[in-house]
This record gives C-alpha cells, sequence and structure tokens, in this order.
C-alpha cells in the first residue's frame, strides 16, 4: 500500500518482534470492513444485532478485567522525570523499551496484525495529524474505522513523509498485571499492551489526540484540550462557537448535543455539535482561535442516555453503531442499559454474558450494563450534526467555558476577569466524586482543564503554555468562563434545571462576549447581574437564582487552601503568574 521507507522499516521491526502469522492493511473499503466483521462474529469477537431495528450495529464484551482506562499503569516516557511532571507515572525510554519488547516479543504468534493507518482530524486540513495503529484486534479496526479516518487515503496523504504517529497495540492475554498504556511523547510512538478496551487501545483518541498531541501542541505552539465544541445558531443565522471542558460525570457529551428549551426553539435558536470530546485549537490566520474536533465519531458512555437527557446521542446509535458492555434484549437482539427507560428487558445478558430476567435482577440492585459500557458511533449519524464538521479550517471559538460538579462552592456561572485569570480558573478545575466512582462520594477531586489524566507532559509546563497562547491571542483571545449545573441546596437537591435550560446560561455566556450582557464584579471574577440571564417560561424561584448565583466567602477559602496544597506539588515550576492569582484571589475574599 506504500513506498514509504520510514513507514517500512517501522512496520518490518514491529513485525519481526510481535511476529504475528499474517499481515493485513487496512485500506478503509467498505468490502474490507464487512468482511472483518463477517469474521468477528464467525469467532465471537461480536454479535451481529438487530439488523430491521440497528443496521450495521453489533456488540462487543470485553474480559470483566478489562472495563476502563487505567491511569495508574499509563506512562509518559520522557527522557526526564521532571520533563513528565508530578501527575504522569514515568520510567526512563530505554528502560521501558526493553521491558515492554520483552512483553511483545512472539505476542502475535497465531494471529493477524492490522495495519491501520488513520487522520486525527479531516484528511488533509492543517490542523490534522496522521497515525498509524498496528494491532491484532479486529475490534479495534472497526471501532477506529468510526472513530477516525482510516484507510488509503490517508496514507496517500502522508506520502514519503516520516511524520507520523507509531502505535503499536497488542491484546496479548490481556493480564492487568502485564497492562501498559506507554508514551515516548519525543519519538511520536504510544506502545499499548494487554488491554482490548477503547479509551486503553484506541491509540487514536486519549492518547494520541491528547497526550502526544498537547506535547506536539506545545512544540509547535497549538492546543490539544479536552473539550466539547458546539455552535449556537441565532434567529439571524449566526453561529457562534463555544469549547467546554469538564471533568466525568459532568454530562459532556449532553451538552455537546443539548436541545434549546421550546421558547428559543419557537424564536429560531439552534445548537449544533462539532465535536463531544476533544478539541484541537490553533490561532488562525485572521490571529482568533479556531477549533477543529480530531474525531469521527463519538465513544460515549450508555448508562444514562436516553430520549430525555440525550436525544441526539440516541439518534446517532441507532445505525452502524458497535456496543461495547451493554446489556443485550435476547427478546429482539437489540441493547439496554441503565437509564435507557424505566423497561429492563425480561429476557437479557448482562454485561458479563450471564442471561437473567432483567426485572428481577435490577430489581435486586445488579446492573445490567457496565457503568462504563459504551456505544462506538459515527458522528454523521447525529442529527445536529454541524455543516463545520469537516472544515479543514475548524471553527471560530468565542467562548471557552471550564465547568465542575460543586455542591456547594461555585456559582451557576461566572466569567474570567481575563485570560490569565481565565487560565486560573482553569487550573483550579475540580469536581466532587458521585455514586457511580469508585471511593467516597462528595470527594473534591482537582482536574485542571479536565486534563489531568491527558497531558503527555508537566502540568506545570501546561499551564505555561496556556499562558503563552493567551499572549499570542491577546485581545483577540476567547473570553473564559465556569459553569456549575450541580449546585445543591441545603437538603441536597438540585436547583438548577440543568439540560436544555443550560441554553439560557451558554446565552449569556455569548451575551457577554459580544459585549451586550451585564455582570457585576465578585471576588471570584464576573456574575451575571440580576435579570441577565433569562429565564422565561423557567419555573424558578428568584430567591433560588440568587443563591445560585453567590458567593459563599467561608467556603471558597476553604477552596483556596486545597488549591494551594495542590500547586505545591509542581514546585517552582509552576508559573508566577498562577501564584499570583491565587493571591489575588485569597485577598479578594478577606476584604
Ligand atoms: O448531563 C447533565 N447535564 C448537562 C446537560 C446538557 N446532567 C447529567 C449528569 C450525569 C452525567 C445533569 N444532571 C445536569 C446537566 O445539566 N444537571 C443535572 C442535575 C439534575 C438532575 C435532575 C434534574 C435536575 C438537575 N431534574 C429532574 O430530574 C426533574
Ligand atoms: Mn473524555
Amino acid at each position: 500500500m506504500t513506498e514509504n521507507k520510514t513507514v517500512l522499516a517501522w512496520l518490518d521491526e514491529m513485525t519481526k518482534m510481535c511476529q504475528p502469522d499474517s499481515v493485513v492493511w487496512i485500506d478503509g473499503s467498505e468490502q474490507q470492513l464487512e468482511a472483518l466483521r463477517e469474521e468477528a462474529v464467525a469467532s465471537g469477537e461480536m454479535i451481529k444485532l438487530n439488523q430491521e431495528k440497528l443496521p450495521g450495529c453489533y456488540y462487543h464484551r470485553t474480559a470483566e478485567n478489562d472495563v476502563a482506562r487505567v491511569e495508574d499503569r499509563t506512562f509518559i516516557c520522557t527522557p526526564t522525570e521532571i520533563e513528565a511532571g508530578p501527575i504522569n507515572n514515568w520510567m526512563e525510554p530505554k528502560e521501558m523499551y526493553a521491558k515492554l519488547t520483552a512483553l511483545y516479543t512472539g505476542a502475535m504468534k497465531g494471529r493477524t496484525m492490522y495495519v491501520i493507518p488513520y487522520s486525527m482530524g479531516p484528511v488533509g486540513s492543517p490542523f490534522s495529524k496522521i497515525g498509524i495503529e498496528l494491532t491484532d484486534s479486529i475490534y479495534v479496526v472497526l471501532n477506529m474505522a468510526i472513530m477516525t479516518r482510516i484507510g488509503k487515503s490517508v496514507i496517500d496523504q502522508l506520502g514519503d513523509s516520516g511524520e507520523f504517529v507509531k502505535c503499536l497495540h497488542a491484546k496479548k492475554d490481556v493480564n492487568p498485571d502485564e497492562r501498559y498504556i506507554v508514551h515516548f511523547p519525543q519519538d511520536s510512538t504510544i506502545w499499548s499492551i494487554n488491554s482490548a478496551y477503547g479509551g486503553n487501545v484506541l491509540l487514536g483518541k486519549k492518547c494520541f489526540a491528547l497526550r502526544i498531541a498537547s506535547y506536539l501542541g506545545k512544540h509547535e505552539g497549538w492546543m490539544a484540550e479536552h473539550m466539547l465544541i458546539l455552535g449556537i445558531e441565532n434567529p439571524q443565522g449566526e453561529v457562534k462557537y463555544i469549547c467546554a471542558a469538564f471533568p466525568s460525570a459532568c454530562g459532556k457529551t449532553n451538552l455537546a448535543m443539548l436541545i434549546p428549551p421550546q421558547y428559543l426553539k419557537d424564536k429560531g435558536y439552534k445548537v449544533w455539535t462539532v465535536g463531544d470530546d476533544i478539541a484541537w485549537l490553533k490561532i488562525g490566520p485572521d490571529g482568533r482561535l479556531y477549533a477543529v474536533n480530531p474525531e469521527a465519531g463519538f465513544f460515549g458512555v450508555a448508562p444514562g442516555t436516553s430520549e430525555k437527557t440525550n436525544f441526539n446521542a440516541l439518534e446517532s446509535t441507532k445505525k452502524n453503531t458497535i456496543f461495547t458492555n451493554v446489556a443485550i434484549n435476547n427478546e429482539d437482539m437489540t441493547v439496554w442499559w441503565e437509564g435507557l427507560d424505566k423497561n429492563p428487558p425480561a429476557d437479557a445478558t448482562e454485561w458479563t454474558g450471564k442471561k437473567v430476567n432483567g426485572a428481577e435482577y435490577t430489581a435486586a440492585g445488579n446492573k445490567l450494563a457496565h457503568p462504563n459500557s459504551r456505544f462506538t458511533a459515527p458522528a454523521i449519524n447525529c442529527p445536529c450534526i454541524s455543516k463545520e464538521f469537516e472544515n479543514p479550517q475548524g471553527v471560530p471559538v468565542e467562548a471557552i467555558v471550564f465547568g465542575g460538579r460543586r455542591a456547594k462552592t461555585a456559582p451557576l456561572v461566572y466569567q474570567a476577569r481575563d485570560w490569565q485569570h481565565g487560565v486560573f480558573v482553569g487550573a483550579t478545575m475540580a469536581s466532587e466524586t458521585t455514586a457511580a466512582a469508585a471511593g467516597a462520594v462528595g470527594v473534591v477531586r482537582r482536574d485542571p482543564m479536565a486534563m489531568k489524566p491527558f497531558v503527555g507532559y508537566n502540568m506545570a509546563d501546561y499551564f505555561g503554555h496556556w499562558l503563552d497562547m493567551g499572549k499570542k491571542l491577546g485581545d483577540k483571545a476567547p473570553k473564559i468562563f465556569h459553569v456549575n449545573w450541580f449546585r445543591q441546596d441545603e437538603e441536597g437537591n438540585f436547583m438548577w434545571p440543568g439540560f436544555g435550560d443550560n441554553m439560557r446560561v451558554l446565552l449569556w455566556i455569548l451575551d457577554r462576549c459580544a459585549g451586550k450582557a451585564d455582570a457585576v464584579e465578585s471576588p471570584i471574577g464576573y456574575l451575571p447581574a440580576e435579570n441577565a440571564i433569562d429565564t422565561t417560561d423557567l419555573d424558578i424561584d428568584a430567591n433560588v437564582l440568587k443563591e445560585l448565583l453567590s458567593v459563599d466567602k467561608s467556603i471558597w477559602l476553604e477552596d483556596v487552601a486545597d488549591q494551594k496544597k495542590y500547586f505545591a506539588q509542581f514546585g517552582d515550576r509552576l508559573p508566577k503568574e498562577i501564584a499570583d492569582e491565587l493571591n489575588k484571589l485569597e485577598t479578594n475574599l478577606n476584604k
């Protein structure tokens, strides 16, 4: 398929190490993919679902010990430990290569190695980067075919260039004790072994588009961020774009595909999805910041996705989708998960493969679908996919929104005073744990820019890169905001209706960017002025709204103490600007 010497030499080296029985190039043709689906069904790796109700849809079940990303086994192997920083696991590259070479040697004996050329971003876009993933899993090939642009057009685009990310994945025996997800940023290399779960093996996603790309972005003057991208069209037909970063369990995919409240729909407002997880951001020819979604699909959490919470995501999964670790309804070979509806199938196969009565099984407190079960759906299936989804130049970004799940601390929305303050707001992002995560509920987890597990170098230098980008953007920089959909009252009830009504907050944000909405200064930044957020047709008490927009100084001072502790781990590598902003916040709160 190619005469590219760098590609062929690397492929030769990897083949000699892994010793597959055969090597198959993925050309991206429907014919080849269909043959692979049939092969996976014949071997039991995938199950064909009801082709009338769910055309082109398949089911896959992972090993029970292989259901999520493994942060404690994820490494950034830079030449020195300080380059990887205090947040990442690190090992000296030579030592790691030797350790992994032992594991990979002969790992593909008796198996086929697939060679997947793929592009992150539209093929040929100035934003886009190419990767080649070698894998012995058909499931990986078929997921990559949904999540990225693959095949011949990509290898043609690469030509004889050596500029591609070398990705190696071997399923081996899925042994969790020998599972490694390893990045060598200086070599543009990713090695993954002993897993077959999404985030660990679809190497274009978190490994490349965030960890390796963040490293490349730092050196090339752009940014790889864990952000959704959405467009809001006003009644005049103008579309403005927002990027937003949230920690897990905040409903990022739901926000990316938001449906406006009826009265705004009636006025002519629309929401368009450009991306639900990752944004690559670059300064355009006009000096503004532009965003591209490097992915081609959604790898979304299934539980909680319903017609009510995310109609557009659910629609996206109705054809050509791969479901992983959800439950099967054996009556008609469709899928089910917690939160889809209130009717668990009577004749069900739960996610580990046991046949159960779904009603009885769930009534006894068991889950039919794994909480981290997923759908892999093509973005083009999404009813609200943006016309700009494939735009090679990206979309101009008006606002950057950070968020978190905070019961008491953060108000519904506030605006940073300037870019530097905004970077501090992102750096101090935090979320309180829910029952969905392991461990205690309500514990504050700091997750700067929602990038804690995804920065491919020292987090302190990453803050520095954000500050540098602001200097380059100057007065053309997007405005920065923070939102919290999860404020609770004394009884623990959510005070804000959330979901589609979040549009009201997004419109205040866009109005602020246009210099149209009123705000008041507070110790933490600008808050919406009274009546600045449109509550038309919303049954919300004026006092509740006031409470949602209030700042409790003593609670914030507790958070400041936690922020100080968190930043201490970066030592004197922490940019002075961040320390200055922390001091400013503390001073403001003590006034
Ligand atoms: O996704 C959510 N969003 C963003 C939507 C665009 N969720 C689900 C979070 C789990 C992933 C939310 N949950 C949101 C939200 O804005 N808000 C809440 C909290 C909440 C839950 C239920 C109600 C109100 C708020 N009300 C009723 O159930 C009637
Ligand atoms: Mn994500």
